[in-house]
């Protein structure tokens, strides 16, 4: 998202640099957008089709092939098992890429299958379901305004390593600097003390898992002394009525003990959010990917209504992006979001959005009715071998399938299993918009950058992609000339025309006049188009189903029962681990963390990101590791129910006591993975030790935080 200018000297990359001139990113750039180049020259990238060959390595294939091939075996299973066999998931790469996020609803709805997975639900559907049931519109997001804030509270977020997530912007360490710098306070909530805290007003360790009861307490604290004070937003609520005794029992003593926060200081933080000239709440991964998740989205969204702080400068706000998902054009329809209109066979977990969670896709593979169970999948831009829960039952359960087709430009952990693999075009080699994170920014921005060069060797943009395997599977499938032209066509056309299209029906296209947005227009840009800080206009994004905002949806006042049953009040989770023996293992409670010379699971080939220090190293306090009898890098064995990894211990004072940091992502040593650098420091994966089971019980969102694991020195 952040403004690169890239020099090209006969035809290769020669230098890239942060663009000054971008009135996003402002001139920074991250380790990631610099190893742009080296990306797209890395020799381990697929240049071609591959297919499975009978010795089990994979050999090239043209794309008719390839994409006949694919055609068949969908059509087939479908014919023999039913349309949900066939299963796809999305992974997150595909919100970065123009044409995989404009034409994956298209290739969704193509496989006609019940069985839809992202990364979404490893991530962020805690913020889609409360934005769902208070907003009406899974993708009504409210970003911080970091800007003009004053008071900020954080809470399971590291923008200065993970560059803003859902506050982007590109040089977040510079915006939140300037919070403090103009006489404000950024409070950071975090189990370590991360790189952001270290710039912070104030940094407070939590325990990991309990943020809902301090959400819950603030917002209780802030009823009694506060009141309502919705400000101008008044007109749109309801359901206020019921907040006040919702949240009765939840004082800041009663979270006191298990959060490990004195109720003193969460009396101090409530009154900062009611004084403050402009205040924000803000919780990203780390306090959605836990049990309460949902929860914690749905407090934090009312801790910011309450306060006044919703759709203000200052507080939490809307964006109105020209390409809009919201309002989206005609036959862009992500949806407004949808909940329990179908279950998953196994568990019977409820759809949200038109997916089931990732955490059951092995269980719909293994371990569900013959006539219910999933034969095959189609992955595209995804890698749930390391990215979902129990990395090696997925492993063995994308073994067993009878068809997997991947849409990836690497052989890797998820990949290695397939029957076919299609590489897309380099990011170098197709035009971007940012569709998905312009609903994000920290300012309404637009910008657009053309391909630099064709598709290198045999790729293809995603959309060429999709359509043809659309068109193939129409074909398999006895559809008849028509369709196989509005393919060809959509093949064609290409993500451009119709993000032209989105923009001039968009708020700042026609509806302008002549000065009215066009993708023309917006080319001239070259360094994009600023239009303009955020600006209250929650009444104008509400769906028109929908045009208010829900205080107190009946899923989420329920939930606080199951809040105060798992959360016992006093601190029998103490803060130090418990050691029983010296030789016992003891037990402490795992969370994850990002780098900057990181992207989830796949940036570890580029050999400048994977210079340096080791990334996968278990964050520990020394004084824990002391107890355990390790010192600096000796090797921990890490257990849960689910696996065990061994992995060098790190010391570290950043770290709570009785809390253990491990990054997610790596686990390249897996047989079959050709990435010739990562593999050199495979590290281990994360998601070896997590547990399907554990789940956010409202939205169906995997648990990878705060979960209990044993450790003990490995020798
Ligand atoms: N334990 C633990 N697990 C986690 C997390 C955590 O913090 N802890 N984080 C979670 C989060 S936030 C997320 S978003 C998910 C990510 O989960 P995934 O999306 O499943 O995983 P990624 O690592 O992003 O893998 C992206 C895949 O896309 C490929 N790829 C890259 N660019 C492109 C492209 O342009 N087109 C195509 N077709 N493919 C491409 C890569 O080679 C790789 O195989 O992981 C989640 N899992
Ligand atoms: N360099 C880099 N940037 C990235 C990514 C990357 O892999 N590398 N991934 C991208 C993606 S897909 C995403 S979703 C975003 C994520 O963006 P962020 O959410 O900003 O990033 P994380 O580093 O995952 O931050 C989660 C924080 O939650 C803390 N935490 C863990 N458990 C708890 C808890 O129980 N309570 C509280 N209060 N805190 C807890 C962790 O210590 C960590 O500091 O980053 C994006 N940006
Ligand atoms: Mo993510």
């Amino acid at each position: 998202m952040c403004g690169l200018a890239i020099e090209v000297e006969n035809g290769e990359v020669a230098s890239i640099r942060g663009d000054a001139a971008d009135p996003l990113s402002r001139g920074h750039i991250c380790p990631k957008g610099a190893a742009l180049g080296a990306l797209h020259d890395d020799p381990d990238r697929l240049r071609y089709p591959l297919r499975r060959t009978r010795g089990g390595d994979f050999a090239r294939v043209s794309w008719d092939e390839a994409l006949d091939e694919a055609a068949t075996r969908i059509h087939a299973i479908q014919e023999e098992h039913g349309r949900s066999a066939m299963a796809v998931y999305a992974g997150n790469p595909t919100v970065h890429n123009l044409g995989a996020l404009l034409y994956g609803p298209l290739l969704l709805r193509g496989l006609r299958t019940k069985n839809r997975f992202s990364a979404s639900s490893v991530d962020q559907w805690p913020t889609m379901f409360a934005s769902y049931f208070m907003y009406g519109h899974q993708l009504l997001w409210s970003v911080p305004d970091v800007d003009r804030t004053q008071t900020f509270l954080m809470l399971g977020a590291n923008p200065v390593a993970s560059g803003g997530s859902f506050m982007s912007g590109g040089d977040m360490t510079v915006r939140l600097r300037g919070i403090v710098a103009r006489g404000g306070r950024l409070i950071v909530v975090d189990p370590r003390r991360t790189e952001t805290a270290a710039i912070a007003s104030e940094h407070l360790f939590i325990r990991p898992g309990t943020d809902a009861l301090l959400l819950a307490a603030l917002l209780h604290e802030v009823l009694e002394r506060g009141g309502l004070r919705p400000g101008h937003i008044a007109s749109l609520l309801r359901g206020q009525e019921r907040l006040p005794g919702a949240l009765r029992s939840f004082t800041p003593e009663r979270a006191a003990g298990p959060t490990g926060i004195d109720a003193d200081v969460i009396r101090r933080l409530a009154g900062e959010l009611l004084s403050s000239e402009g205040a924000v709440v803000y919780g990203r991964l780390g306090t959605s990917t836990q049990r309460f998740g949902a929860t914690c989205q749905w407090l934090i969204n009312c801790l910011n209504i309450v306060t006044g702080n919703l759709d203000r400068v200052g507080g939490a706000m809307f964006t109105e992006p020209a390409f809009d998902l919201v309002h989206p054009p005609p036959s862009i329809d992500f949806g407004r979001g949808s909940f329990g209109r179908w279950r998953s066979s196994v568990r019977g977990l409820p759809e949200f959005g038109g997916e089931l969670p990732v955490a059951v896709l092995a269980e719909e593979i293994l371990d569900a009715n013959p006539n219910e169970a999933i034969r095959g999948l189609v992955t595209s831009a995804g890698n749930p071998v390391l990215s979902t829960p129990n990395g090696r039952r997925v492993d063995e359960a994308l073994r067993s399938l009878d068809f997997l087709l991947c849409i990836d430009p690497y052989v890797n952990e998820t990949t290695r299993h397939a029957d076919l693999i299609l590489p897309p075009a380099s990011p170098l080699e197709r035009s971007h918009y940012d569709v998905a994170f312009n609903l994000l920014a920290v300012r309404n921005v637009a910008k657009w950058s053309p391909a630099l060069f064709p598709p290198s060797g045999d790729t293809r943009p995603e959309h060429r992609i999709i359509a043809g395997l659309l068109r193939h599977l129409g074909r398999a499938r006895g559809e008849g000339a028509l369709d196989a032209a509005k393919w060809r066509a959509l093949e064609e056309l290409g993500p451009d025309r119709i993000l032209d299209l989105g923009l001039r029906l968009g708020p700042r296209g026609l509806r302008q006049g002549r000065k009215g947005l066009s993708l023309r227009r917006l080319s001239r840009e070259v360094h994009g188009m600023d239009l303009g800080p955020l600006e209250p206009c929650l009444a104008s994004r509400l769906p028109a189903e929908h045009a208010y905002v829900d205080l107190a949806p009946e899923i989420f006042v329920e939930d606080l029962a199951r809040l105060d049953d798992e959360l016992p009040a006093s601190s029998s989770s103490s803060s130090s681990p418990q050691t029983a023996r010296k030789t016992a293992p003891a037990t402490f409670r795992l969370i994850g963390r990002r780098h900057p010379r990181g992207n989830n699971s796949w940036m570890h080939n580029v050999p400048k990101l994977a210079a340096g220090k080791p990334l996968c190293t278990l964050l520990m306090h020394p004084a824990d590791a002391k107890d355990l009898g390790l010192a600096d890098r000796e090797e921990a064995e890490v257990v849960t129910r689910i696996g065990a990894v061994t992995v060098p211990i790190e010391l570290s004072e950043s770290m709570m006591r009785g809390v253990v940091s491990l990054p997610h992502g790596f686990g390249h040593g897996r047989s079959g993975v050709k990435l010739r650098v990562a593999t050199q420091r495979p590290g281990v994966s994360m998601n070896d030790l997590t547990d399907p089971a554990n789940l956010d019980a409202l939205s169906g969102n995997a648990v990878l935080t705060g979960f209990l694991v044993d450790i003990r020195p490995a020798r």
